[in-house]
């Protein structure tokens, strides 16, 4: 009977140690982006933005999640982070292309250093408004420029919006070109951002967002431009006390997908990515808009005094910007440029 029990006891333990053997080899083989829970099947998504929860890109996000775990019956789980928790726009898109970070949401100005065709959106006053944009983006030209990230390693499935740019500052209320005199203005990591600024008169520096808060709480730069929802989300009312609508710049959110992870899914599960990024960017658009129409004056409320920039004055800093927009534009590519403006024509009729 003892003897009985031991050969027993010692099967039972050979049994265990070869069910630990398996489950030790499944989950080093499925390597980044897959997790060896729910039996080892179901695929990880990291994903993450450099702008705060409460963003509307955040929430876009976790739309994205609801959508994807939902169609995928969970074999797809969605993982987010926001405020840059998985580093700035740059340094994620990085880790897209080495494949261990699998999705996330740049501006279009710092993804001009992947594919420089991207800068055409870097021209400034270049988009009337918001509905011109979304036909462009979303029409044969925008879908053409996502398709050259497929080179970088890198799939781009829909855009998103960050939206129209406004300056603020801590030294002086902004109305006219003279006011931006050797304003020390933080822009995106971007040369056109950096040279037109320039042409402004101010004196620009490129940063990640990541860095922004406290080079404006410690004085390292006077003053950034983003949209308003932006401003008033991350606080930036806190340590700026000026705001002018600029305006000058739309900036477009790019949805990308590391190349890899999604060559490693099946083609409906690829079908269910696209179609989550564009139904996730069409409410945080929606979610965007609403945004930074109450924040101009949530911004005041919090004492930030608003300045408005003149039709006039405007006039001015389009052709102040002219020379550097010829200057860039053999490099964004010629045939991008016009179709991108002929695009806009089209839009507008
Ligand atoms: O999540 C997006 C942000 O990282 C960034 O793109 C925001 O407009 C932005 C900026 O000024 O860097």
């Amino acid at each position: 009977m003892k003897k009985l029990a031991m050969v027993l006891s010692t099967i039972l333990l050979i049994a265990m140690l070869a069910a630990c053997g398996n489950s030790g080899e499944k989950a080093s083989s499925n390597g980044g982006g897959e997790s060896a829970s729910n039996g080892g099947e179901s695929k990880v998504i990291k994903a993450g933005i450099g702008l705060n929860d409460q963003h509307p890109q955040y929430k876009g996000l976790l739309k994205f999640k609801e959508i994807v775990e939902e169609k995928t019956d969970g074999a797809i789980t969605v993982e987010t982070y926001h405020s840059g928790q998985l580093g700035d726009d740059r340094s994620m898109t990085e880790a897209l292309q080495l494949g261990t970070q699998e999705v996330t949401v740049p501006s279009t100005a710092p993804l001009a250093n992947f594919v420089p065709e991207f800068s055409v959106f870097d021209i400034p006053f270049l988009f009337p408004n918001e509905e011109v944009a979304d036909t462009v983006l979303d029409g044969e030209v925008g879908q053409e420029l996502l398709q050259k990230l497929e080179s970088q390693n890198l799939v781009g499935l829909s855009y998103w919006e960050n939206g129209f740019r406004d300056l603020t500052n801590s030294k002086r209320a902004v109305a006219t070109m003279k006011d931006f005199d050797g304003l020390k203005i933080r822009t995106m990591e971007n040369d056109l951002h950096l040279d037109a600024f320039k042409a402004l008169g101010a004196n620009p520096t490129p940063m990640a967002f990541t860095e922004l808060f406290t080079a404006l709480q410690q004085g390292t730069v006077d003053g950034q431009e983003n949209p308003y929802a932006t401003i008033y989300l991350q606080k930036f009312y806190e340590v700026q006390n000026h705001v002018s609508n600029t305006h000058h710049i739309y900036s477009p959110f790019v949805f990308l997908m590391s190349k890899s992870f999604y060559d490693g899914l099946t083609e409906d599960q690829q079908k269910i990515m696209k179609e989550a990024a564009v139904e996730a960017g069409k409410y945080e658009r929606k979610l965007n808009r609403e945004a930074n129409d109450k924040y101009l004056q949530s911004l005041q409320d919090e004492g930030m005094e608003y300045t408005e920039i003149t039709p006039e004055a405007r006039e001015e800093m389009v052709k102040a910007v002219a020379p550097v927009i010829d200057e860039y534009k053999g490099q964004i590519g010629e045939e991008t440029v016009d179709k991108v403006y002929k695009a806009i024509e089209e839009a507008q009729k």
